[in-house]
């Protein structure tokens, strides 16, 4: 047997480099989603899919957001008739138990979408927090993010953070529409308004939640529950349909803007 001869430095070596190649691919990017929830991470498939180069940036160190935790830890979601066809894109394991209503496992849902995003060639980096936008007046638009290591953002650390410069921001960022939310309190010319989610509605916001997806602004998108957020729709709970749908409909929109 041949005896394997590597020391320390080659660990190191092999990382730092191989991580340097990547980070100097991403600093000019077709899209950034920033995010690995269900939204995120379905938008980065189908803008793959449409021939993009994608980076998703995650602040935790782990993929989907809200997924793992299903309904108050039940380790079950559900998944509405009209998500149906993605899911299964996706090879989720679907259980039909009323009429269009289908109950899939968080784990499942979770590996299946993490799985199929990797596959599908997106860059998706865990500990980075996209805090703020870089922006172009004339005709004023969002061009880039600025990143900092989540963990020099915890340690509270007074770090300047690096810049990204992209095509399109997509804020799938969950509840609080974070990157839309920074935008809007320091570019008031872009004239956002982040009315912040209702009480629960499921049945309608599952509905509205797609209808609203899209852009912002010019180079910025929202996606998932940072829709609900920004123009002030009920909460859903976890149903996922609408979390997948949202997705698909970003991702189909930058497609639509690009092709102009
Ligand atoms: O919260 P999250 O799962 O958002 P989503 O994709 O899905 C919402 C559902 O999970 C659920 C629901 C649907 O029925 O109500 O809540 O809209 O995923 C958002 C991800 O974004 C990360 C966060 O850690 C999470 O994994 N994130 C949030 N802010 C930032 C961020 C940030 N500034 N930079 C990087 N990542």
């Amino acid at each position: 047997m041949e005896v394997m001869s590597f020391s320390e430095k080659n660990i190191t070596r092999i990382i730092v480099r191989e991580a340097a190649k990547d980070w100097e691919k991403i600093t000019d990017t077709d899209v950034v989603v920033v995010g690995a929830g269900p939204a995120g991470l379905t938008a980065a498939i189908y803008l793959r899919d449409f021939g993009f180069d994608v980076v998703v940036f995650e602040r935790r160190l782990s993929f989907g957001g809200g997924i793992g935790g299903g309904g108050m830890l039940f380790h079950k979601i559900v998944i509405e008739e009209e998500a149906r066809d993605i899911a299964e894109e996706f090879g989720m394991r679907l259980e039909e138990i009323e009429s269009g209503l289908y109950a899939v496992d968080t784990a499942d849902f979770l590996a299946k979408l993490s799985y199929s995003a990797v596959e599908s060639g997106a860059k998706i980096l865990f500990g980075v927090t996209v805090d703020d936008v870089v922006f172009r007046p004339d005709p004023l638009r969002i061009t880039g993010v600025l990143i900092q290591w989540s963990a020099v953002q915890i340690s509270g650390l007074h770090v300047d953070p690096l810049m990204i410069e992209c095509r399109a921001v997509v804020d799938a960022t969950g509840h609080d529409a974070e990157v839309i939310s920074v935008a809007s309190r320091k570019i008031p010319e872009l004239d956002i308004f982040v009315h912040g989610e209702k009480s629960a509605y499921s049945e309608m916001s599952e509905r509205l939640v797609v209808e609203k997806t899209g852009r912002v602004a010019e180079g910025l998108y929202a996606a998932g529950m940072a829709v609900s957020a920004v123009h002030g729709l009920p909460r859903m709970g976890p149903i996922f349909g609408g979390m997948l749908l949202s997705g698909r409909k970003v991702a189909e929109q930058i497609m639509y803007d690009f092709k102009k």
